[in-house]
């Protein structure tokens, strides 16, 4: 039976990734770089989880940009702007996501997070959605680089499992981009995909049922 639902973040739980687009492209103009990503560059450049990640594969796509260490304290530069962006506020929940939880717990299921982004987002996040703290909502979080391979690499789903002391048939996993669906799939866990503003050019027919959102979603209709 199912017993725990785990949840994806960015384009999942909010459309996020504009606040982190324009996070990033603050940040590259604070030091001075000629770096800027249109919508069109970092829906490419989504491909590649994880800030610090990103950055460098664009650093080896234009042939110039800071070193690692540099990228590195740029990326906390980065979360901070992106928190001072949420906590203006404006951004809402993608539809279906707060019944849906509120729903889980209802039926005493367990809620964990499994987020390529840093536990930092998933407060600032969760300050906006719930006007609560993350751990108030969810019983386990597994985030950013508490893995060493981020999605699609099942590591962060796995860590998730493990802390909730579940097999993977006992959870299903919520997803918006093709590399999540990897990653969740790969831990043996099924997968709702609820395809994003960002992911919305990917194909998910991997995914165990694929919906535009979750308002339609209840718990009986679980793969
Ligand atoms: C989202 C990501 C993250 C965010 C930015 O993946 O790949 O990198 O775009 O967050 P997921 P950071 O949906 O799997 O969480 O800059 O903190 O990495």
């Amino acid at each position: 039976a199912l017993k725990a639902l785990i949840f994806d973040v960015d384009g999942t739980l909010a459309e996020t990734e504009e606040a982190h687009r324009q996070a990033f492209n603050a940040t590259f103009a604070a030091h001075g770089l000629d770096w800027c990503w249109s919508v069109a560059d970092y829906t490419r450049l989504l491909k590649v989880t994880g800030g610090k990640e990103r950055m460098a594969a664009h650093r080896a796509a234009v042939g110039h940009g800071p070193d690692d260490a540099t990228i590195a304290a740029m990326h906390k530069e980065k979360t901070a702007a992106y928190a001072a962006i949420l906590a203006r506020g404006g951004l809402q929940p993608r539809p279906g996501v707060l019944r849906l939880v509120e729903q889980a717990r209802a039926a005493g299921l367990r809620l964990a997070i499994a987020t390529t982004t840093s536990p930092g987002n998933v407060e600032a996040l969760s300050a906006c959605l719930w006007g609560k703290p993350a751990d108030q909502v969810f019983d386990v979080i597994a985030a950013g680089d508490m893995v060493q391979a981020k999605k699609p690499a099942p590591d962060v789903y796995l860590l998730a499992l493990e802390r909730l002391g579940l097999p993977p048939g006992q959870a299903l996993a919520f997803e918006d981009t093709l590399n999540g669906i990897r990653a969740a799939q790969g831990a043996g866990l099924k997968v709702v995909a609820t395809p994003s503003l960002y992911s919305a050019d990917e194909d998910h027919a991997a995914a165990d049922l694929c919906l535009p959102d979750l308002s339609g979603f209840a718990l009986s209709d679980a793969p």
